[in-house]
C-alpha cells in the first residue's frame, strides 16, 4: 500500500484549545472537520502514525468491511460520495485506509492531527471546568472538551496462552498487523481464533502457507460475502439512489444499512418458501442475510430455521463429515454474535493442507518454543502464529486512559461493573466529555458510519448551543443515566443477542463484566430519541454556566 504524505505540515501541540479529540479514525476525522466548521479550535491526538482508526491497525491478509463499500463511507459531503470511487462491493481495507487519507487531504484535517501521541490521562479540572490532558509526550493540553473517539474495536487483546512469549517463531496478531507485506510461503502457520478477521485471513494465509492449522474455540456462523468489482453502472446508480438510500440508513433502518424491511416472521413462511428466501439471500450474500425476517433475533425458534439453514450449507460445501460438523457453530442463535462475511472459507477446509482443531474439545496446554502443544499431549509443529482473538471491544481503549471527573473519581472505576452512559454519549460524573458510539449507543450493531456522523452531529450541535447560550458545562444526569442503562438492559433482554458468549457482552475477555453494551432499539429509532432530548433543551442533562453546573452536582 502506497503511505499518502501530508499535504499541509503538522503545527507544534496546542497549550489550549476547545476541544481534545482522542483517536484519529472515521470519529475523529469528521468531528474535526465538524468543529472547525463551527469555529472552535480542536485538536486530534491520534497514536498512530496516520489517520484510519480501526483500518490503520487491521492490516492482515484479507481484512475487508463486511458493510458494503457505497455504504460504508460518509454522507456529510455530496461532493466526497460523488467522487469517490469504489472498487469492489466490499472494500479492502488498502483502499479504505485511502479513503480515510483521501478525506484528511481534502479537508485539510492533518494540520490539526498529532500522530504517534497516546493520550494517557485526562483530568476534569472543577474549578476551572476545564479537562488537563496528559500526552504520551509528556506535554500537557487544556481543553474545554474531550470527545473520545478511541474506536470500538481499537485494542487488540493478546491471548493468555502459557508459553507465548517464547515462541520462537513469528507471531502477529490480526488487530496489529505489521506495516510491512508479510509472506507465509514455505511455513507452518497456526491460527488461533475463529472470528470474522480469522475467517477472511485464513482463505489467502492458506494459499501460502505449507500447512496451515486453524485452532477453533466456537465456530462461527459465515455468509458468503459474494464480492465483485463494482462497473461504472453500478456506483452511477448507487449514487443516484443516495439521498433515498442515506435517509432510510439514517432514520428507518436499525442497523443503519439499506435494505428491504422484512414484514414477517420466520415460521409465517411455508419451509419450502422459507428456504427459497434464505437461498436467494445466501446467494446474495452479505450481512443483510438476517434480514430475511423480522423475528430473527427474537424468537428462538424463528432463528433456528436460518441457524438451521447455514449448517446444512456448510455440509454441503465441506467435504470431511467431521470437520464440518465442528465448523458447524450450535451454542447461540444466529446473528448474537456479529455474524461473519466470507470469501471461501468454509470451502478452504477441503484444502489438503489446511487442519482444524477442535481446542474446546482438546485445549491449548501451552505454547512451546516450535509448537502448540494441546492438553492430550499432541504438539503441532509451527514456524508462525497468527493470534485472531478478537478485541477488548467498546471499553477497551477507552479504559486505557486514565480519565479522572469530578471529585477525582476514575471512568475505570465508574465503569467497573459495566459501561454506564446517558445515551451512550456522556457519563455522569464526566462533565464535558463525550464518546462517539460508545456502550449504550447502536454502534457496533449498526454501519458504523452512520452511527458515527449522527453522533458527531449531535455533539458538534451541542457544541454550538452551550456556545451561543453561554454554557459552559454539560454533564449527564445521574437519573436519566440509570433509566437509560436500564432501559439499554430491558431491550437486550427481549432479544436472543445475550445468550451468545459475545464481545458485545464483554464475555471474551475474563473477568469483565457480563453487561450488553450496545443499544438495540434500532439507529433510526436512536437517532430519533436523540434529537429528541436535544429539543427538549438537552433533556437529561445539566448544562448551565459554570457555577451553576457545580453547585448542582453537588447536591
Ligand atoms: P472476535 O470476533 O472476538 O473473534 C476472536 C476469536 O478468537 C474467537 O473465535 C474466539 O473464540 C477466539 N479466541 C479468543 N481468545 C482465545 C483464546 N485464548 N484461545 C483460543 N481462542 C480464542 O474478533 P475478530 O477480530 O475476529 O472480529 C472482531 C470484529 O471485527 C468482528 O465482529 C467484526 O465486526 C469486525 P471464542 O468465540 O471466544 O470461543
Amino acid at each position: 500500500m502506497s503511505a499518502v504524505q501530508p499535504i499541509d505540515a503538522p503545527t507544534p501541540a496546542a497549550a489550549s484549545c476547545d476541544v481534545v479529540i482522542v483517536g484519529a479514525g472515521f470519529a475523529g476525522l469528521y468531528m474535526l472537520h465538524r468543529l472547525r466548521g463551527l469555529g472552535f479550535t480542536a485538536r486530534v491526538y491520534e497514536q498512530g502514525d496516520g489517520v484510519g482508526g480501526t483500518w490503520y491497525w487491521n492490516r492482515y491478509p484479507g481484512a475487508r468491511c463486511d458493510v458494503e463499500s457505497m455504504q460504508y463511507s460518509y454522507s456529510f459531503s455530496e461532493d466526497l460520495q460523488q467522487e469517490w470511487d469504489w472498487s469492489e462491493r466490499y472494500a479492502a481495507q488498502p483502499e479504505i485506509l485511502r479513503y480515510a487519507n483521501h478525506v484528511a487531504n481534502r479537508f485539510g484535517l492533518r494540520s490539526d492531527i498529532q500522530f504517534k501521541t497516546r493520550v494517557d490521562r485526562a483530568v476534569f479540572d472543577e474549578a476551572a471546568d476545564r479537562w488537563s490532558v496528559t500526552l504520551s509526550d509528556g506535554q500537557m493540553v487544556r481543553a474545554q472538551f474531550v470527545v473520545l473517539a478511541t474506536g470500538c474495536l481499537s485494542n487488540a487483546r493478546m491471548p493468555d496462552i502459557k508459553g507465548l512469549a517464547g515462541f520462537k517463531g513469528a507471531v502477529y496478531h490480526t488487530g496489529k498487523w505489521p506495516h510491512h507485506d508479510v509472506d507465509f510461503a514455505g511455513r507452518r502457520v497456526g491460527v488461533i481464533g475463529t472470528g470474522s478477521s480469522a475467517i477472511q485471513s485464513i482463505p489467502i494465509i492458506a494459499e501460502q502457507a505449507t500447512h496451515l492449522t486453524v485452532f477453533q474455540r466456537t465456530p462461527n456462523y459465515s455468509i458468503p460475502a459474494r464480492n465483485a468489482p463494482l462497473t461504472d453502472d453500478e456506483r452511477d446508480a448507487f449514487r443516484a439512489r443516495y439521498p433515498e438510500v442515506r435517509r432510510f440508513a439514517r432514520e428507518v433502518a436499525r442497523n443503519g444499512i439499506y435494505t428491504e424491511l422484512p414484514d414477517r416472521g420466520a415460521l409465517d413462511d411455508a419451509e419450502s418458501d422459507r428456504r427459497a428466501k434464505y437461498e436467494a439471500r445466501w446467494q446474495r450474500g452479505g450481512l443483510t442475510f438476517m434480514s430475511v425476517y423480522n423475528n430473527l433475533a427474537l424468537d428462538m425458534a424463528a432463528n433456528d430455521t436460518a441457524a438451521g439453514f447455514v449448517r446444512e450449507k456448510i455440509t454441503e460445501i465441506v467435504k470431511d463429515p467431521g470437520t464440518a460438523r465442528l465448523l458447524q457453530p450450535d451454542t447461540y442463535p444466529i446473528g448474537t454474535k456479529r455474524i461473519c462475511i466470507d470469501t471461501d472459507y468454509f470451502a478452504t477446509f477441503n484444502r489438503p493442507n489446511v487442519t482444524l482443531v477442535d481446542i474446546k474439545a482438546n485445549p491449548i496446554e501451552d505454547i512451546l518454543p516450535d509448537a502448540v502443544r494441546l492438553a492430550d499431549g499432541t504438539k503441532v509443529a509451527l514456524d508462525a502464529l497468527v493470534l485472531a482473538t478478537g478485541f477488548d471491544a467498546m471499553t477497551g481503549s477507552v479504559a486505557r486512559i486514565d480519565i479522572r471527573g469530578r471529585n477525582g473519581q476514575t471512568l475505570n472505576h465508574k465503569w467497573a461493573e459495566g459501561p454506564k452512559t446517558y445515551l451512550g454519549l456522556m457519563s455522569a460524573g464526566f462533565p464535558n466529555l463525550f464518546l462517539i458510539t460508545g456502550p449504550g449507543s447502536p454502534s457496533v450493531l449498526s454501519n458504523m458510519m452512520v452511527s458515527i456522523e449522527q453522533h458527531v452531529d449531535w455533539i458538534a450541535d451541542c457544541l454550538g448551543v452551550m456556545r451561543d447560550r453561554g454554557l459552559v458545562t454539560m454533564e449527564a444526569k445521574r437519573d436519566a443515566e440509570e433509566t437509560w442503562v436500564a432501559h439499554v438492559n430491558e431491550v437486550a433482554k427481549g432479544t436472543l443477542y445475550p445468550q451468545a458468549n459475545s464481545w458485545y457482552m464483554g464475555a471474551n475477555i475474563p473477568g469483565k463484566p457480563r453487561v450488553f453494551m450496545p443499544y438495540i432499539g434500532g439507529v433510526g429509532v436512536y437517532r430519533q430519541i436523540c434529537n429528541d432530548v436535544a429539543a427538549r433543551g438537552y433533556e437529561g442533562f445539566l448544562m448551565a454556566p459554570a457555577e451553576v453546573v457545580r453547585k448542582a452536582a453537588a447536591v
